[in-house]
Formats: structure tokens, C-alpha cells, sequence
């Protein structure tokens, strides 16, 4: 009895540890960590659901496990028949609504810290998807261009390299800054897909689609188009490279020099 109850306490104090470190050991369940704060908050989200559905799935199999041995054939004594139950009725009626309902108050929740954009965002980039490369235009707070744009070649060719080569396009962004992306596509339907971030939307044609980052680690992201648009749609990768807010700086009067010598437009 005493080693039973210490072991129910030891499983206890695992499960609320994990819980607990869930900062920086707890597993993912496949998501990434969100490199953004936004990222951050729909991860919290995904951890949210797998651990109710483990819950769930925990009590679904348990009671199945336990019909099963506890109501095994044992000689012919037949289990008592009954046609109703309303207390049983009632319970697996309103439970599952109730779980849904505290899913679907937490998504939303989610849903507009993720989508909600600032009044005056620290940078503004103007992205432009189109088959098949990216263009990122850089604005300044009251949204007047800084004379830096950044794409690809417009003759595309199977580079077969990683998203982050030099060869496909960088969107630069400081770190702990509200970033507003207003992302357009020139011609089809492509997809802004950074995977770190957990985050994806259309780019649309005549349809102008308008987010905030705020990126919380330096590092280089893969980004990629997420929606089939045509021949070279493998090749519509691009990078995130999130810099110091000084080295953000740095970079874009760089840019501006060299645009400018270079005749402006690139
Ligand atoms: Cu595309």
C-alpha cells in the first residue's frame, strides 16, 4: 500500500515537473517553439490540445480496457442488459461540449493575440509573392519607402539548395520589434510560410493580407511557399534572418547606400 502510494505520488510529481518545465524541456509534440511571440502563442495552443487529447484519449481507452476485462465472457453469465441510462446519457452528452467549448474559447483567444497588428509598428516590409520568387520592400513607421527591395532573379533555375542560400531572398527584421508584414502576389495564389514562426497565410492576387511578428530570437528561418503555383514552386523558398535592432539599422542604411549607388531600383 505504502509503495503504491509512493509511486502514484512520484507519477504526479513527473507529470507536474514536465508541466512546469514546459519553458524549455517539455516535448513539442512535432510543432516548433514559434520564434515570434505570436509563433509562441499558437505553440502554447498546439501543447493545449495534444494535452487534452491525451486526457481524452487516456479515459476513452481506459474504460474500454476496463469493459473489456471486467466484462469478459466467463462461463455463460451474461452482463446485465439495460436499455437506458440518463445519468450516463447526460455526462457523455455534455462533457464533449464542454471540452469543445474550452478548445474553441482558447483558439479564438489565440486566433486575435495572433492576428492582431499595432497601430505603429517599429518596420513595415511589403511583400510581394509571384511566380516564383518574393520581393521584400521595406517601409519606414509612416510607411514611406526606405529604398530597399530585395528579390530574387527574375529567370528562375532549379538551385535545388536550402531555403537559406544566399541564392533565394532575405527578409531581414529586428528582434523584439513589431514587425507588419502587408503581403500581396502578383499573379496566382502562393503562400507565406515560415515554420518556425508556426505561422502561414495567401498571398492573393488583388487581395492585400496584413500581419504583426515580433520576432524573440535572433537566428535564420526557413520560409518557403506553401501553396502549389506551379513549375518552379519548389524553388519559391526565402529566409528570415532576425538581427539586433542595431544591426537592423546598419543593415538597411547599407542597403540604401548600395541601392542608391546602384541607380536605385534592384
Ligand atoms: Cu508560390
Amino acid at each position: 500500500m505504502i509503495k503504491s502510494s509512493k509511486s502514484i505520488k512520484a507519477i504526479i510529481g513527473l507529470l507536474g515537473g514536465a508541466v512546469v518545465l514546459g519553458g524549455c524541456n517539455a516535448p513539442t509534440f512535432g510543432a516548433f517553439r514559434g520564434a515570434t511571440t505570436q509563433g509562441h502563442d499558437e505553440f502554447k495552443l498546439w501543447v493545449g490540445f495534444v494535452i487534452a487529447g491525451i486526457a481524452v484519449a487516456a479515459i476513452v481507452w481506459g474504460l474500454i480496457f476496463w469493459a473489456v476485462a471486467r466484462y469478459r465472457r466467463k462461463g455463460d453469465e451474461i452482463p446485465r442488459q439495460f436499455h437506458e441510462n440518463v445519468p450516463l446519457e447526460i455526462i457523455y452528452t455534455t462533457l464533449p461540449i464542454i471540452i469543445i467549448g474550452v478548445l474553441f474559447y482558447f483558439t479564438v483567444v489565440t486566433e486575435n493575440q495572433v492576428d492582431a497588428v499595432a497601430s505603429h509598428p517599429s518596420e513595415i516590409v511589403h511583400v510581394l509573392a509571384y511566380r516564383w520568387g518574393w520581393r521584400f520592400s521595406y517601409y519606414n513607421q509612416n510607411n514611406t519607402s526606405q529604398g530597399v527591395a530585395i528579390q530574387t532573379a527574375a529567370e528562375p533555375k532549379l538551385l535545388a539548395q536550402p531555403a537559406t542560400s544566399s541564392q533565394y531572398p532575405q527578409l531581414v527584421i529586428p528582434k523584439g520589434e513589431t514587425v507588419r508584414i502587408v503581403l500581396n502576389s502578383a499573379d496566382v495564389v502562393h503562400g507565406f510560410y515560415v515554420p518556425a514562426f508556426n505561422f502561414s497565410r495567401y498571398a492573393l492576387p488583388g487581395v492585400t493580407n496584413v500581419f504583426d511578428f515580433t520576432p524573440t530570437q535572433i537566428g535564420i528561418f526557413r520560409g518557403q511557399c506553401s501553396q502549389y503555383c506551379g513549375l518552379y514552386h519548389s524553388e519559391m523558398l526565402f529566409s528570415v534572418k532576425v538581427v539586433s535592432p542595431a544591426a537592423f539599422t546598419k543593415w538597411v542604411s547599407g542597403k540604401q547606400m548600395a541601392q542608391n549607388q546602384s541607380g536605385g531600383s534592384k
